[in-house]
């Protein structure tokens, strides 16, 4: 399944050539942003930094098939990414409190039962732009997410063979990826015990059927379906299980939110009960007008977009073009599992001086959409319902 080559990736450390820009109509500052084309097996994407990168989707790609195409899946690193892995050499390696421990190749993982998941990866910050009062961090819009069918093996059945012992608390995850500074903390992230033997969360290889990009985690990566991405972890080389809470950096100090099932507290609160970031709330995005765009008159538009549950499936999606005063049902598409986006179609009827179009997603868990944001100081966990504002000519 994986090609017995290596992945370079000079050209991202040339330094981009920027020829196009976006609008990302950021209410806080800056909001244009340019397009590359110069990362290893990525179209044009949208440049938030380029190293470690941060490259956004433009939201039009989300228009288009349910599944994100491989080369416009966002991507999101801490630290410099590896830029070459050798395939045949590498190995994952499982450890800490287990009988027997692990050091497997690429072909006797791939020996394990397969399975395939499709499911929506997206960013603890996706949106992070919009969120106001701002707050520091990358300056997301919406295109910190992608959703993919992932290819792989449960982590249940490579935690069964290298046999956890009595007494686990948590499963922690590492990758290939090393800081370039002294002291700075290893990006590692950690499941409980439970979550990490319930069958759904992977260890993928491929992504809508081809190898991971190297910018996506190539060779292997966690999935943790419902789960925000931070746990997702990339060119995943290390699992080790635990006897006690992780208490390092990512899991104890980074990813935190208000231990609320809003991830909300009072703009400019800084003390609260904190938690780890953990299940995704419901959310929609109007996909086929773009915010700001200019139309020929019509009283009835078509708006469509995609929407996904979180930790549950879509249920239903509400369209409104009069900004919320009144909302109608939309038609929904493929169901390809309660993890994926799922596209949506409507008609609204809109107003000669403009439309103020909304979608509204219920998940299957019954957990709807808010109509006012969230705030906390990670800009963490956005799923107010957002407008695009459409002119007429
Ligand atoms: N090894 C490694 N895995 C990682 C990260 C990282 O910095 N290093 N970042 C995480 C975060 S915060 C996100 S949003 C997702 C992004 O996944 P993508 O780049 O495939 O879109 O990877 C996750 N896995
Ligand atoms: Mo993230």
């Amino acid at each position: 399944m994986i090609a017995r080559r290596r992945f370079l990736a000079l050209s991202a450390m040339a330094g981009p050539a920027f020829a196009q820009s976006v609008d990302l109509h950021l209410p806080g500052g800056p909001s244009l942003r340019p397009l590359t084309t110069d990362f290893p097996g990525k179209g044009p994407m949208i440049v938030q930094r380029t190293m470690a990168p941060l490259l956004e989707t433009p939201m039009a790609v989300f228009d288009g098939d349910i599944l994100t195409p491989n080369d416009r899946h966002y991507v999101r690193w801490h630290w410099p990414f590896p830029t070459e892995v050798d395939p045949v050499a590498f190995r994952l390696t499982v450890g800490g409190r287990v009988a027997r421990p692990l050091s497997l190749s690429l072909a006797e993982l791939q020996r394990l039962p397969q399975g395939e998941i499709t499911a929506v990866n997206q960013c603890s910050g996706n949106s992070r732009g919009l969120v106001t009062p701002r707050v520091a961090g990358a300056q997301w819009g919406h295109g910190a997410m992608a959703n993919a069918r992932w290819t792989g093996v449960r982590l249940r059945d490579v935690l069964a063979r290298a046999g956890v012992r009595p007494g686990a608390v948590v499963v922690r995850f590492g990758g290939l990826d090393v800081p370039p500074v002294a002291g700075a903390p290893q990006f590692l992230k950690s499941l409980a015990i439970d979550h990490a033997q319930d069958g759904e969360v992977m260890i993928a290889w491929a992504m809508n059927g081809a190898p991971l990009p190297i910018v996506n985690g190539f060779p292997l990566r966690l999935v943790v379906p419902g789960w925000f991405a931070t746990y997702w972890v990339k060119a995943l080389d290390r699992i080790e299980v635990l006897d006690r809470p992780d208490d390092t950096y990512w899991m104890a100090k980074a990813y935190k939110v208000p231990a609320n099932p809003a991830a909300d507290v009072a703009p400019g609160t800084k003390d609260f009960p904190a938690e780890p970031i953990g299940r995704m709330p419901p959310r929609s995005f109007i996909t086929s007008i773009a915010d700001g765009a200019v139309r020929a008159w019509t009283p009835r538009l078509a708006v469509g977009g995609v929407a996904f549950g979180g930790d549950s499936g879509v249920r239903g999606v509400e369209v409104s073009g009069d900004g919320g005063a009144n909302w109608v049902p939309a038609r929904l598409g493929v169901d390809a599992g309660r993890y994926s986006f799922r596209r949506f179609d409507a008609e609204v009827a809109v107003a000669r001086a403009g439309a103020v179009l909304m979608a509204r997603a219920t998940s299957d868990a019954g957990r709807v959409q808010p109509m006012t944001a969230n705030w906390n100081p990670g800009g963490y966990a956005r799923n107010v319902v957002e407008t695009v504002r459409v002119g007429f000519a």
